[in-house]
């Protein structure tokens, strides 16, 4: 019983390694942390796993908007201190949420398997039946992702947008009970883990509104020389989704993209293909250069050796082929590249100026 580890003597006399799981107190936090404890439980049934409510800068500003609060990391630094101090030793967030750079130290150590990453609609009650295209003209949308505005704004111009904040709770909360907003607009997902895809009216198929870098999957941050940690989550990677996010997040970091700039991707994976087609949009959506390219992702078994392990866009994952993940990360890089030939950096900035403005 030696080392910086925790063990609990059960019950039954037996001897644990305990896990201690940091989340954020909202709703889908915990129950994104939950579904991850779940199948680490049965991966592992010896581990006895604790679970560490924490509530973030992001929990406690809930009246601004994402995209104006200049905190990169809003909703994870709190519980990376607390990964930094050995109080936890996993942090599940919505992948989304993660920076394609983390602090020294840290890695995504898992990406599960995607739920439906597309956005969706969610109609004031008063609205049932109806959808982006037969909602009343100048009806009021409410989201506060400068992409999904970016991309509807210019698809149903006859709609108006405005801000919503809060967790989804609330969210749906406002929506419901008053009388400001006629839908909002929602990651399918979120919705789908909270039990709400009853409120789902409508999902955003690719031409209307393309989603997130990360949106949909789930990730797990470890700290990064946690060897045991690090091997013991790796099983919980999802292959063709670490494919498919690692060339997303390559995506945004080449465009140097935060997670408050309309960028919007989609990818696919068929046979040893892996598709990428990503977007940069201006406010109002007028201005748009999009792009697709594919790359061959074969996963060959050929997997790393820890001694020469890589990380892709702050993830590692040794049990998946290294040549797969080095062209995942390159197709993501090389559509920035085309994009940013195109003049998608001038695009980005002054998205970025007028949205500092606001
Ligand atoms: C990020 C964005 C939003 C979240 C920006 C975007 C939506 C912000 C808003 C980066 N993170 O998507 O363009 O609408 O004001 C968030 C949600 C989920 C994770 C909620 C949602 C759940 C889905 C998932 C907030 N982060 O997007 O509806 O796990 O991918």
């Amino acid at each position: 019983m030696e080392g910086p580890f925790k063990y609990i003597r059960e019950g039954n006399g037996k001897v644990s390694r305990v896990i201690r799981m940091g989340t954020r107190k909202s709703q889908l936090a915990r129950i994104q942390t939950d579904s991850v404890a779940s199948r680490l439980k049965e991966l592992y049934p010896d581990v006895h796993l604790e679970i560490v409510a924490m509530s973030t800068i992001g929990d406690k500003i809930l009246d601004t908007a994402l995209s104006k609060i200049g905190e990169k990391s809003l909703f994870t630094k709190e519980l990376e201190n607390a990964l930094e101090r050995n109080e936890v030793d996993i942090v599940v967030h919505s992948l989304k949420d993660l920076p394609t750079s983390l602090p020294s130290g840290f890695t995504i150590g898992a990406i599960l398997q995607r739920e439906n990453p597309h956005d969706a609609v969610v109609l004031h009650p008063k609205n049932a039946g109806l959808t982006l295209d037969s909602l009343p003209e100048k009806s009021v949308i409410g989201t506060s992702s400068l992409r999904r505005a970016a991309q509807l704004k210019k698809r149903f111009p006859q709609l108006e947008f405005e801000n919503i904040r809060g967790n989804l709770n609330t969210r749906l909360k406002k929506l419901d009970e008053k009388d400001d907003y006629a839908a909002i607009i929602l990651a399918a997902a979120g919705l789908k883990r909270m039990g709400w895809d009853n409120r789902i009216s409508q999902i955003l198929s690719p031409e209307d509104c393309m989603y997130a870098v990360g949106q949909g999957a789930l990730a797990v941050e470890v700290r990064a020389q946690d060897r045991d940690i690090l091997e013991m989550v790796s099983v919980l990677h999802h292959p063709d989704t670490v494919l498919r996010c690692i060339s997303e997040r390559a995506f945004l970091k080449q465009l140097e993209g935060g997670c408050s700039v309309p960028v919007a991707v989609h990818t696919e994976v068929k046979g040893s293909m892996l598709y990428l087609t990503g977007a940069v949009y201006s406010l109002d959506g007028a201005d748009c250069l999009k792009d697709t390219m594919q790359m061959c992702v074969e996963i060959d078994n050929e997997v790393s050796e820890s001694a020469q392990e890589c990380v892709h866009v702050a993830v590692t994952a040794n049990n998946i082929s290294s040549s797969a993940l080095d062209a995942a990360e390159k197709l993501g890089m090389d559509l920035a590249n085309v994009l940013l030939n195109k003049g998608a950096k001038d695009i980005l900035t002054t998205a970025r100026k007028l949205n500092d403005a606001r």
